[in-house]
């Protein structure tokens, strides 16, 4: 017996849940004063929105919400690391990384309370609208990122995914023609944890989701979503990588719903509030 071939998945961490460095060097955004307060500016701002976004909902001003509490650093890194010739496909609760593209506010707040017009949004008009068939939005990138690729236009496709989303055929099928064809794609798997109320260690026996991307020849990376550093890092090198041809990332960002699903949800009916607990001491943008 030989061995065919050998894999392994780099976890990638810069700071501790005290944002204490952990690593003896830190990328360089890091001394990049304005850069590293605009993105923490941004994860109070999407915080505070998402608060009140709930409290509209409670009091009958707004449909249902998905919250993104909890996920503040992946969603803004995100934003904050993408150029506006790029393009952006989310899922349904990356406020974080649309407001750094310039969505308004009450745009997400046209949307969810039902106006089709806040699909409309403001921002670079390439970018999707939100997209709640699960995994779609990965075909969609594909098929940018193909046409870039074509036309030879230096742009990148960038989506997001739960972990939930990864066990949809959408997803692998998204990964395979992006490493067959190398496309300038950067691939987002916001792990949260649940889906819903399925854990993830109901969803799947792989070790990491980040692994799933080997099978497509994608180089995949496993970083702290709840770390601003790591994660704005790893777009910077997912979104250098594909603009130079280089093909596509899968980022496995690891973090924490740390709501309801939607306001249309009760976690309480499934989830321990220990792990809540657990989960709250380490979340990216804590309030003093
Ligand atoms: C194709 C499809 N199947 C089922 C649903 C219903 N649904 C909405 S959200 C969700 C769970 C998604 O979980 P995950 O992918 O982990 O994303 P999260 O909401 O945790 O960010 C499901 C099953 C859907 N929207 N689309
Ligand atoms: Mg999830």
């Amino acid at each position: 017996m030989t061995i065919s071939a050998k894999f392994e998945i780099k976890y990638f961490q810069y700071l501790d849940p005290a944002g204490k460095p952990v690593a003896k060097k830190l990328p360089k955004v890091a001394e990049d004063r304005d850069e590293m307060l605009r993105m923490y500016r941004m994860m109070s701002q999407v915080r505070v929105f998402d608060r009140k976004a709930i409290a509209l909902q409670r009091t009958g001003q707004l449909g249902t919400y998905a919250s993104s509490l909890g996920h503040e650093a992946t969603h803004v890194a995100i934003g904050a690391a993408m150029r506006p010739e790029d393009a952006f496909f989310p899922m349904y609760r990356e406020y974080g990384a649309q407001f750094m593209r310039g969505v308004k506010m009450e745009e997400v707040l046209l949307f969810w309370g039902g106006d089709e017009r806040g699909n409309d949004f403001s921002g670079p008009k390439h970018d999707f609208p939100w997209c709640v068939p699960i995994a779609t939005q990965f075909h969609h990138a594909v098929g940018a990122a193909m046409a870039y690729k074509y036309r030879g236009e230096k742009r990148v496709a960038v989506s997001v995914i739960g972990d939930g989303g990864t066990s949809q055929g959408d997803f692998y099928e998204s990964l395979n023609a992006a490493g067959a064809w190398q496309l300038p794609v950067v691939f987002v798997i916001a792990n949260n944890k649940w889906a819903i109320s399925v854990p993830l260690e109901l969803q799947t026996r792989c070790e990491t989701l980040a692994q799933k991307g080997i099978a497509g020849g994608i180089e995949s990376v496993q970083v702290d979503g709840n770390d601003i550093i790591a994660m704005r890092e790893a777009m910077d090198t997912a979104l250098d990588r594909a603009r130079k041809g280089k093909g596509p990332t899968l980022i496995e960002a690891v973090t924490y719903r740390l709501s309801d699903h939607t306001t249309a949800d009760d976690a309480r009916r499934y989830r321990k509030q220990e792990e809540v607990a657990e989960a709250e001491a380490k979340e990216p943008a804590e309030e003093s």
